[in-house]
């Protein structure tokens, strides 16, 4: 674990508690579990190696050691941050796609929770709530960001859109706790803004595939043919149909491909 590197750096931003893991099944059981308990706001865990890393409908999401980030962050929302959790995975988007146009890369984000580089998949957010009663009680925010080559999935686990790292993608092996760093730091710089028009500008201006036709498979092996408009105020994708009707798909078992 990069630990003595981590610690140095997270001690400049005002996180609540760190748990650093040489190895786990998945960053996100360990920071529900813990959110489920008495983790404070903005307490992260993190890990050099997932063995169970997942994605949505719990597909799977590689991370060997030594060459990637995977960390979970508890937000223990406010009364004013509640009516805006349906942004919460853009929030993250933004933040990772920033750090990346930071590093002078042209990042854009397959909604609703992949962040491309040139069309291949560098990082990947999962988002989950831990209920109390009817109300969301805070949200843990996965991220899974392939820094190194050796992250990179190979061809045949269960891969289903093209994937990068930023070392391939940059020509040269940068530094994962930087890329954390940066990654934290604009997730808390943005975090008042996150129920503003202009974040949802920037949300929309960083869609990939804006203006193109896109095929998004909903449950239940439905699926919806149409050009991508923008974004709905909750974050829900706009997209008008071959009958020229618009309609809103909301986050859920989606899963995002040009029809072309
Ligand atoms: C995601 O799901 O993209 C969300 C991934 C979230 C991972 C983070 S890591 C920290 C935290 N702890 C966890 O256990 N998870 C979070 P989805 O859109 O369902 O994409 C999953 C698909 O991406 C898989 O089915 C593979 O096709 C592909 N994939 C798996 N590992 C990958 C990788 N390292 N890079 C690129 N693609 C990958």
């Amino acid at each position: 674990m990069y630990q003595n590197e981590l610690e140095k750096l997270l001690s400049k931003l005002p996180l609540g508690d760190i748990k650093y893991l040489d190895s786990i099944g998945s960053t996100n059981d360990e920071a529900l579990a813990w959110a489920a308990n008495d983790a404070e706001d903005l307490s992260l865990v993190i890990a050099d190696e997932q063995t169970a890393g997942r994605g949505r409908l719990d597909r799977k999401w590689f991370t060997p050691p030594g060459t990637a980030l995977a960390f979970s962050l508890i937000l223990r929302s406010t009364a004013d941050e509640k009516p805006h959790l349906s942004r919460t995975v853009g929030w993250a988007a933004l933040a990772v796609a920033d750090s990346l146009r930071m590093r002078q890369l042209t990042p854009q984000i397959k909604w609703p929770n992949d962040v491309l580089l040139l069309g291949r998949k560098v990082s990947g957010i999962l988002v989950e709530s831990v209920w109390s009663g009817n109300e969301i009680d805070c949200v843990v925010i996965g991220i899974g960001v392939n820094v190194l080559k050796g992250a990179v999935p190979p061809i045949d686990h269960e891969r289903q859109f093209p994937a990068t790292s930023l070392e391939d993608e940059l020509g040269y092996p940068p530094e994962r706790a930087e890329i954390l760093l940066d990654i934290l730091s604009n997730m808390i710089n943005m975090r008042p803004q996150m129920s503003s028009d202009e974040f949802l500008n920037r949300w929309n201006e960083s869609l990939a595939f804006l203006g193109q036709e896109v095929q998004v498979e909903l449950e239940n092996e439905i699926s919806v043919t149409g050009l991508i408009l923008g974004l709905e105020p909750d974050g829900s994708l706009r997209l008008r149909d071959g009958h020229d009707k618009t309609l809103a798909v909301r986050f859920g078992d989606v899963r995002l491909r040009p029809s072309k």
